[in-house]
């Protein structure tokens, strides 16, 4: 440890810390703007300059190391001005449209001018007016909101192993953009939308689809259903300012059925559907000597890296389709026979934790019935800003329960919202289907938790299997170069394209780096998710209802012929 002073406050730190930690141990706060702890620590925007007795220049608290006997002033009147300048300089030529920015209320850079008592600005910059790119099905790029933090940069390099989004030019001239620049649209972008929940500001938001909602909930000849994915439920509530790892289950189905949607359905169910025919997909792999490792299809944004990186491993790909396109391709089949509606009349909405499944739900390939599986994807942030529209009072809702017949799902399909949790429901049902056994212990601590690559070898009867998971695009790379390289061998990998998996994914609720840099969100989340599994009655995929009844009276087994056109796809190289 070494003896520091901050503001006359004696105080006894760990040597590796920055200023910017030090000051925190103390609850003293120096304002940050292109800080995001272990993403971005390149001190570029100067908003955390401190004063440092003895040195000649302010200096970054937030990548200046504490050493001993270390003197600090994070108030003094140098300091103040330097921050006051630095901001009102960023100020000075961003496009202030503050009333009609997605991040109204929720934006670092007007936490900032609010925070440094910003009342008037000093300097008249010229105002850049360059074209939005808009022309990817998931992400809006606007580089007028742009404040060059390279938060995006950093998580898209670094995290992500993507490097689509680079900053350019340098002084007055300098912007993030992609190469040439092209439009996000255009590049190997895999839509995971990890850079719009970095970004600071409003200069990265996901394609607005609330309006096609909209439109069809009004549209008396259609009948309006929606479906939520495992993760929505444990980060919507933040939206509503509700802590971090609340589970809203019953308040999201309640406010979705003021919204007017004819059935709120669950993903989840889907999901459990998805762990019979991948259970079944891999048994037969492993029995008949075919492609392994099996890797998980659900993460669009881990299919669209793979396609533009690892097209060798396309045919390791499970064939099964996502579990809300699944259920897409379920509601237009089944329950269409069902009910007697024409899968014409039918509009399906998915509310995901995801960017990229907007993309995913545009794919040829995902059109079961001759109509899309899935009509419209919004996000977890865009469903709250219709509750809000709507004029809902959230947080006093009455607990709803999902509709009927389609409305029962397990503790296996919940957990896939936290990486690791589709191994997890997979090994659940698959111990079982081999053993012929039934197991009250379900859990496999093994592959919880956010180690980037976890393994597990998992010994049922005679067989023994080996299997790993990988969240954050950046581990899926890692895991695959070491498969490639024969350094590795798998029988069953699980990948999510977002770090923690969808409970971190890119269309849920942004928290600013003062939350986000010192509270692990996908750890608080998925213990959420964790809690909901033990509350269920029933916790494996092969016990819910539901799915054996789908079987009984429509698909026959898992893997069948019917069940392969429906709940089946294939990404061709
Ligand atoms: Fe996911 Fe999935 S778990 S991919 O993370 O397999 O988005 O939540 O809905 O489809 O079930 C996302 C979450 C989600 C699918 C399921
Ligand atoms: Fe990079 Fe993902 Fe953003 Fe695309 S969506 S630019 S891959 S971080």
């Amino acid at each position: 440890t070494v003896n520091i002073t901050i503001d006359g406050k004696k105080l006894q730190v760990e040597k590796d810390m920055t200023i910017l930690e030090a000051a925190r141990r103390a609850n003293i706060k120096i304002p940050t703007l292109c800080f995001l702890k272990d993403i971005n620590e390149i001190g570029a925007c100067r908003m955390c300059v401190v004063e440092i007795k003895g040195a000649r220049a302010l200096q970054a608290a937030c990548v200046y190391p504490v050493a001993e006997g270390l003197e600090i002033y994070t108030q003094s009147p140098n300091v103040r001005e330097a921050r006051r300048v630095t901001l009102e300089l960023i100020l000075s030529n961003h496009d202030k449209k503050c009333l009609t920015c997605v991040r109204n209320r929720n934006c670092e850079l007007q936490t900032l001018s609010e925070e440094l008592n910003i009342s008037q600005l000093r300097f008249e910059g010229q105002s850049t007016n360059l074209p939005l790119d808009n022309f990817s099905p998931s992400i809006v790029r606007d580089p007028n909101k742009c404040i060059l933090c390279r938060r995006c940069v950093s998580v898209c390099k670094d995290v992500q192993t993507v490097s689509v989004i680079s900053a350019t030019e340098r002084g007055f001239k300098s912007a993030i953009s992609c190469a040439f620049d092209k439009s996000l649209a255009d590049v190997p972008c895999t839509m995971c939308g990890q850079c719009i929940s970095v970004c600071p500001v409003g200069a990265l938001r996901e394609k607005d689809d609330t309006d096609r909602v909209w439109e069809a909930l009004a549209n008396p000849d259609l009948h309006v259903v929606v479906q939520t994915a495992p993760a929505v439920r444990v980060a919507l509530g933040e939206e509503f300012g509700l802590p971090i790892g609340s589970r809203v289950t019953g308040k999201m189905v309640s406010a979705l059925s003021r919204l007017g949607f004819a059935k709120v359905f669950d993903t989840d169910t889907a999901a459990d559907l998805t762990i019979m025919e991948e259970g079944t997909e891999l048994l037969n792999r492993l029995k008949n000597g075919g492609r392994l490792p099996v890797i998980t299809s659900c993460s669009p944004g881990w299919i669209k890296f793979c396609e533009h990186n690892y097209p060798e491993f396309l045919d390791n790909l499970s064939s099964c389709k996502s579990p809300h396109e699944m259920f897409g391709a379920v509601l237009k089949s089944y329950y269409a026979e069902k009910t007697g509606i024409e899968p014409s009349k039918l509009f399906v909405v998915s509310i995901m934790p995801c960017t990229a499944k907007k993309f995913e739900a545009q794919r040829p390939e995902l059109s079961a019935s001759g109509f899309a599986d899935v009509d419209v994807v919004l996000t977890t942030r865009e469903l709250a800003k219709m509750i809000k529209e709507a004029g809902i009072d959230f947080n006093n809702l009455e607990d709803g329960r999902f509709d009927d017949p389609m409305g029962e799902a397990t503790g296996a399909a919940v957990i896939f919202g936290a990486t690791g949790g589709v191994m997890e429901a997979a090994l659940r049902t698959v111990a079982e289907i081999v053993s012929g056994k039934s197991f009250d212990n379900v859990k496999y601590e093994a592959v919880r938790g956010i180690e980037g690559i976890k393994e597990a070898t998992v010994e049922i009867g005679d067989m023994r299997l080996k299997a790993a998971v990988a969240h954050g695009l950046g581990n899926a790379r890692k895991l695959l170069d070491s498969i490639k390289a024969g350094e590795a061998k798998y029988d069953f990998v699980e990948i999510m394209a977002c770090p923690g998996g969808c409970v971190n994914g890119g269309g849920q609720p942004i928290q600013p780096s003062s939350v986000r840099s010192w509270t692990d969100l996908r750890s608080e989340r998925a213990k959420a998710i964790y809690e909901e599994d033990e509350s269920l009655t029933f916790r494996k995929s092969h016990d819910n209802p539901i799915v054996k009844e789908m079987y009984e009276k429509y698909f026959g087994e898992p893997g069948s012929h019917k069940a392969h056109k429906v709940l089946h796809t294939h990404y061709a190289p």
